[in-house]
């Protein structure tokens, strides 16, 4: 860990800002791809569910001419469909082809992996129990992969009631944005009723999620507040203001942006803590330091816990146009 000192205060307040937070590869991947779909292809360009959980990008997204659907039904037949960071499972791919879509599939690569893993061991005849919170697509789409072979478990207390085929043929993976704590916890109460459990090739849980949750930990054992900015429906952003508290924050709260902000929450309050989830653009996080300097806050110090270079190539499909394009 190293610390970025920002201006001396002497006032005992204090503003310390997660490093790393904020958009991940995955994410940077699939904002760019509907970005980019709309300058190749023109608007409307449609994306099956929200491409990210913020509704910022969201709004900002839909001003420039995409048109966020729930199903592909809402799609006219011909239209071009973007498919959201999240996944879809197997049924969707083949309603778009039946349809006569055009798509392209911003699925993360590290969402892909994981469907990977599903198929794999299904066609190994395991039963699959995969981590995850029931309703969330990303869940949907992994689950979608061997229907007949995969159980959601959403937390220990599931475990218990857990029936599989073969004790000695049982699999886990995991959503990709789950809390690592808590999930270990759920993998050690499986572990303890099926001791032949075989775990995920590599972390399901992925390396932005992981690195999030370290570096709030950094910031939030001994703040007064925590702010994360992040949407409702987002899972890792939700997560990091769990695992603040359970660091040991006094109190930690989620926002969309600075707006939501109870005046309130500040009274009192010396040392404040902010970080964003994997979704979330660097200009929501500038606003909420915005905020608290207006109310005689000091700069912000980052707080480094690790260093992100990742970068992912965007989706094939979408690059062959791309050439295509610049080919003239
Ligand atoms: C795809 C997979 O899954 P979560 O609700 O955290 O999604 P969000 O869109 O907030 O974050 C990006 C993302 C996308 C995470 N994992
Ligand atoms: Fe991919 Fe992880 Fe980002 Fe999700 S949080 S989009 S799995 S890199």
């Amino acid at each position: 860990m190293s610390v970025d000192l920002g201006m001396p205060d002497t006032s005992g307040r204090g503003v310390r800002l997660a490093a790393p937070r904020g958009y991940c590869a995955g994410v940077d991947r699939a904002v760019i791809t509907v970005e980019k779909a709309l300058d190749l292809y023109g608007a409307p360009v449609y994306v099956r569910k929200q491409i990210v959980h913020n509704k910022h990008v969201v709004s900002d997204l839909e001003s420039r001419g995409a048109v966020f659907v729930e199903e592909l039904d809402e799609v006219p037949s011909g239209a071009t469909v973007v498919f959201s960071a999240h996944g879809v499972s197997p049924t969707v791919h083949a309603e778009a082809k039946e349809r006569g879509l055009k798509t392209i599939d911003a699925t993360c690569p590290l969402v892909t992996k994981v469907h990977h893993e599903a198929k794999r061991f299904a066609g190994d005849d395991y039963d699959i129990l995969l981590i995850g919170h029931e309703g969330h697509e990303e869940v949907e789409g992994t689950a979608g992969e061997a229907p007949e072979h995969i159980q959601l478990v959403q937390s220990p207390a599931d475990v218990e009631s857990i029936v599989v085929r073969d004790p000695g043929k049982v699999a886990w993976l995991s959503q990709t944005t789950l809390s690592v704590d808590e999930t270990m916890a759920t993998v050690d109460a499986i572990r303890a009723r099926f001791p032949q459990l075989l775990d995920p090739p590599s972390d399901d849980i992925c390396y932005a999620t992981q690195n999030r949750q370290l570096a709030v930990k950094e910031i939030a054992h001994d703040a007064d507040l925590v702010i994360v900015v992040g949407s409702a429906n987002s899972s890792n952003s939700v997560r990091l203001a769990e695992v603040a508290l359970e660091a040991g924050a006094r109190a930690a709260h989620r926002v969309d942006d600075a707006s939501e902000i109870d005046e309130a929450w500040l009274d009192g309050v010396d040392k404040v803590s902010v970080t964003s989830g994997a979704s979330v653009p660097e200009a929501l996080v500038d606003g909420v330091l915005g905020y608290l300097a207006e109310r005689g806050y000091p700069d912000a110090e980052a707080v480094h816990s690790a260093e992100e270079s990742l970068i992912f190539a965007l989706p094939p499909e979408l690059r062959r146009d791309l050439r295509a394009a610049a080919k003239g």
